[in-house]
């Protein structure tokens, strides 16, 4: 399987997050990526692209903010990583406001996701990797693999949090949908809901959602993910909410999986994202789900058997030492 990873994705590196009430180190690490490479045997680096892709999904004053948000924060004599403290109420207008601050608050959502003067180039390079694996199955590779970090599930099209920036798995559906794919379906099995995803693709019928995950009534990031959300207009019935409850071992996650498989099959898709995390391992420091490292070989087979032209984009995974063998045991079962 071809894969694909740039150094420049290593130079993201946030120093801490607000964690429980308190400051911890980031557990979204550079090492992440290094020993993921490592178990793998290395990967391409993927040709730049450029921003048109990352267009097709994010807004261009959002990505304005996310080049210039550090330097804004630095000019306010600020010093480390950009963090926000106050968040427009839901249904709040969205002002273009001058203060650094407000400005956080306009383009995220959580206060565990610093950024950086290096968040722009790494999140664009992890966007590189997911369209070189894109454009690899769109040119007959029958499954890739991108290595993305910073992670992209939690991004919405004007929003930053969760670790995640820029949302790869809805650039790689929407590259998909613009090089004349007419129906792509993402397969989200992190172990938290990937809200930005949803909110991309939620009034849309040709991109169907379908995601696993901790139910938000007890996890992060609590406001989405919940059963009865299934989309809207067009949309509605392509998004699919399977939350499981924390604990859960391979039996109803691989029931969850199937049920979301057969859901796709109906969709009947042209290509398939997978948005993976292994944060559903099972001494995972941040996520309570009980997966084995052995379990990930089974899920992925099942995901193969369905025969769908597959980009795979890694998502979360903290459990540094273990998250190699986690990953190469999932990309074993394609
Ligand atoms: N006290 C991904 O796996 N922190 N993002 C939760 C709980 C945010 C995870 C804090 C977790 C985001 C891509
Ligand atoms: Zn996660």
């Amino acid at each position: 399987m071809r894969k694909f990873f740039s150094p420049r994705q290593l130079a993201h590196a946030p120093a801490r997050e607000l964690h429980n009430g308190g400051f911890t180190a980031y557990a979204e690490t550079p090492a992440r990526a290094e020993t993921i490479l490592r178990a793998i045997g290395g990967a391409e680096t993927p040709e730049d692209r450029g921003d048109a892709a990352i267009r097709a999904v994010h807004t261009d004053d959002y990505l304005d903010f996310l080049r210039e948000g550090p330097a804004r924060w630095a000019a306010a004599g600020r010093p480390g990583d950009a963090m926000g403290y106050v968040w427009p109420v839901v249904g709040r207008r969205s002002l273009k406001l001058d203060r650094i601050d407000g400005q956080i608050g306009r383009y995220s959502f959580d206060a565990s996701t610093p950024l950086t003067a290096q968040s722009w180039e790494s999140a664009h390079a992890s966007a590189q990797s997911v369209l070189a694996a894109t454009h690899a199955v769109l040119d007959g590779e029958r499954a890739a693999f991108a290595l993305c970090r910073p992670p992209g599930h939690h991004a919405g099209a004007d929003y930053y949090g969760g670790y995640c920036y820029l949302n790869t798995a809805a650039i790689a559906a929407q590259a998909a949908r613009d090089a004349g794919r007419q129906r792509v379906a993402i397969l989200d099995i992190d172990y938290h809901h990937g809200n930005g995803t949803q909110d991309i693709f939620w009034d849309r019928g040709d991109v169907f959602y379908a995601s696993i995950h901790a139910d938000p009534a007890s996890d992060y990031p609590f406001y989405w993910g919940h059963a009865d959300e299934t989309g809207t207009g067009d949309g509605e019935g392509a998004t699919l909410n399977l939350p499981l409850p924390q604990g859960s071992q391979l039996a109803p996650f691989r029931r969850a999986q199937d049920q979301a498989l057969e859901a796709i099959a109906r969709f009947a898709p042209d290509l398939l994202v997978v948005s993976f995390g292994a944060d559903t391992w099972e001494s995972d420091p941040i996520a309570h789900f009980k997966l084995t490292t052995d379990d990930y070989a089974v899920l992925a087979r099942d995901i193969a058997a369905c025969g769908w032209p597959s980009v795979i984009a890694m998502e979360g995974g903290y459990a540094v030492d273990a998250l190699g063998a986690n990953v190469a045991s999932l990309l074993s079962g394609f």
